[in-house]
């Protein structure tokens, strides 16, 4: 084997087994650019190393998610560049669950839409990104970044698997059933007030773009989705850091709910 190669898979090995530990204990960690450089393609390799860890721990692939999809939430971390992210069963909270604060680093909560995959996608391929899916859902995502102060690059974000850490899906509804996606209100209300609003407009334009662009990367990452499989779109509101105690509920008009308490 190309010995540069082996040198640069045990980088990468070691940098995926360094996010783990931080998420596990719950221990934030430097942002791996700060130590040397990373590509965005290491990047995506440190991703998969990470959730080949946990699948080997006993956790099943539930789906995949955006980041970065609308452009205030962009604007809050400061990078504009659609990410990739895997999520695991073990990530998946009960809609109405109690979530212990303590096993995480700085969580907070954004609101999304969720879709379901409706068919088995090989990267190999090609799909209407409108025949993928069949059913949609309002959705709250935990997002967990494992660095320091809730800062990263691109690169960073995207090794740390994007921030996920865990999603709360409110009832599904059959998109045949759902109407028209394209300008939904989305609201984020912590103990009964509005904390953020904001509209499936915001979402690369229409949410259906996300199972596209979903679609797209997977393929691109040679990562196979499977019917059932969840697509969280990305938020549609900036993110906001949860607190002890805290009742979290997101609305999309027309899907219903989704919550969850913080204890
Ligand atoms: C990265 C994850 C962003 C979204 O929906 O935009 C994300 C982060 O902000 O930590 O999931």
């Amino acid at each position: 084997m190309n010995p540069v190669a082996t040198e640069a898979g045990g980088d990468l090995a070691e940098a995926a087994a360094v996010l783990d530990a931080a998420a596990t204990g719950a221990a934030p960690v430097a942002q791996l650019t700060a130590a040397a450089p990373l590509t965005l393609d290491a990047a995506y390799d440190v991703q998969r190393l990470l959730i080949e860890r946990r699948t080997a721990r006993g956790e099943r692939p539930s789906g995949v998610k955006l980041g970065f999809t609308s452009r205030t939430k962009a604007a809050q971390m400061g990078v504009f560049d659609v990410i990739f992210g895997r999520l695991t069963d073990a990530m998946r909270l009960p809609d109405g669950a109690r979530v212990p604060l303590d096993r995480y680093v700085h969580p907070r909560v954004e609101p999304e839409v969720a879709f379901r995959l409706a068919v088995d996608v090989r990267p190999e391929d090609t799909i209407d990104p409108e025949t993928a899916v069949d059913a949609v859902a309002p959705a709250l995502e935990i997002i967990d970044s494992r660095y320091r102060d809730f800062r990263f690059t691109l690169e960073d974000v995207v090794a740390d698997n994007t921030s996920a850490a865990g999603y709360v899906l409110g009832p599904w509804t059959a998109l045949a059933d759902a109407g028209d996606l394209a300008n939904r209100g989305v609201r984020l209300e912590i103990d009964g007030r509005t904390a953020e609003t904001g509209s499936t407009a915001a979402i690369l334009g229409h949410p259906l773009r996300a199972v596209h662009a979903a679609l797209r990367r997977a393929r691109a990452l040679g990562h196979p989705l499977r019917a059932g499989d969840v697509l969280l779109a990305g938020a549609a509101t900036p993110a906001v850091a949860l607190t002890p105690g805290s009742h979290v509920e997101a609305t999309v008009t027309g899907l219903g709910r989704a919550a969850f308490t913080v204890e």
